[in-house]
């Protein structure tokens, strides 16, 4: 039966460093490649499950490093999936959650493995598995992140000019806010009037510097500003979002399903970007969404720049959601010099398209993973 054929024989984890396309600045960190846990889940028939978890600049942007990743998969997630139906997805989250708490990344990456196995062994996309896609594509936004204003204008235009972009997340708190401003402004010269510009922040200001610097993004037209505030600092959230012209869209405050209420609940930003990193798999992701819907809070695609793999697990979960208001930023694939996969996602009329094929429906390249697989 379907439970003895999808339990669990094995699962692997490799780390892997890929090279961007340029470096890639935020507040806190500046990368230059992007640090992957790779996982492979084979089933008792054989069928083999790849997922990949994220991070940025080490363990900077959130807690886990591929180093952490690599030693609590190898020696407790790993172990309580071992003989788990793979099929029965929620009752494998409970178990990891027995088995560690929070490693939400590492988690994560194991969830989409299942789910890509699971999804191959039937035959069914991914999103099949979680309740189905109301959406075959979402509107796809670009980073801009080398604090070069020329550079970002000229990447900036070369992503319209593909037609695969034409929205843009601007990311600030590395540099002093006017010079910030003056990146802002020469993009918001340069570009096509009406562009989306959306300034991400990374928990880079205080409350005084958003008081006294948003009236400039007022004027510059952001359309949505992203955690400008410390994730810990939910209350000074609130009070910015309450005299804020522009919608804030918390990220690094709101991963578990008790900061989802908490930061939805107490209105600290009305708009949340969702991520499988944060979230710790495809149901909680859906749990945050509902907690952040209830809440009234409008909902963002989030990414941290995964390859097509780990974006392809995003875009599954996201498909299903009744409501994606804003989108999503799921650009890594063009940010990697080479991407993980052979059959990445398709960027096409500034959409990014849900691939189609059973399970993540793309597939991994193993000389590519081979490449930036870190030699012990
Ligand atoms: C973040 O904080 O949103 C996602 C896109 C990007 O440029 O950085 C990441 C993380
Ligand atoms: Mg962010």
């Amino acid at each position: 039966d379907l439970a003895q054929a999808t339990a669990i024989r094995s699962v692997s984890a490799r780390i892997i460093e890929a090279p961007t396309r340029r470096k890639h600045k935020l507040s806190n960190t500046s990368l230059s490649h992007q640090g992957y846990i790779f996982v492979e889940v084979v089933l008792e028939n054989g069928v083999v499950g790849f997922g990949e978890g994220s991070t940025l600049g080490g363990p900077r942007w959130a807690e886990e490093s591929v180093e952490a990743m690599k030693v609590n998969i190898d020696t407790y997630l790993a172990p309580a999936l071992i003989g788990h139906p793979a099929c029965f997805l929620e009752a494998a989250a409970t178990k990891m959650a027995q088995a560690a708490k929070r490693n939400y990344t590492a988690k994560s990456a194991l969830d989409m493995a299942m789910l890509d196995a699971v999804g191959k062994t039937l035959n069914v996309p991914a999103h099949v598995l979680l309740g189905g896609a109301q959406r075959a594509s979402f509107s796809a936004i670009w980073a801009l992140a080398s604090g070069d204003a020329g550079q970002e204008v000229e990447e900036a235009k070369g992503m319209i000019e593909k037609g695969w972009f034409n929205r843009f997340k601007i990311k600030l708190g590395f540099a002093d806010p006017l010079t910030d401003l003056a990146r802002l402004t020469a993009l918001k010269v340069a570009l096509p009037e009406g562009t989306d510009m959306i300034a991400d922040v990374n928990q880079g200001w205080s409350e005084a510097d958003f008081i006294r610097y948003v009236p400039h993004l007022v004027d510059l037209g952001v359309s949505l500003i992203e955690q400008p505030l410390p994730a810990a600092q939910m209350p000074a959230m609130a009070r910015i979002a309450t005299r804020s012209p522009i919608p804030i869209m918390l990220d690094e405050g709101v991963s578990t399903l008790g900061e989802a209420m908490d930061g939805c609940g107490s209105g600290a930003g009305s708009v949340l970007s969702l991520k499988l990193c944060k979230h710790g798999g495809v149901h909680q992701l859906k749990q945050v969404a509902g907690i952040a819907q209830a809440a009234g809070v409008q909902l963002y695609g989030g990414c941290l720049l995964e390859s097509s793999l780990g974006a392809s697990g995003h875009l599954h979960a996201f498909a299903t959601l009744p409501n994606l208001d804003w989108g999503t930023e799921h650009f890594g694939p063009k940010i990697l010099v080479e991407d993980l996969c052979s059959d990445g996602l398709r960027y096409e009329n500034f959409e990014v398209h849900l691939p189609t094929g059973p399970g993540l429906g793309v597939t991994p390249d193993p000389d590519c993973i081979n490449r930036y697989a870190r030699k012990d």
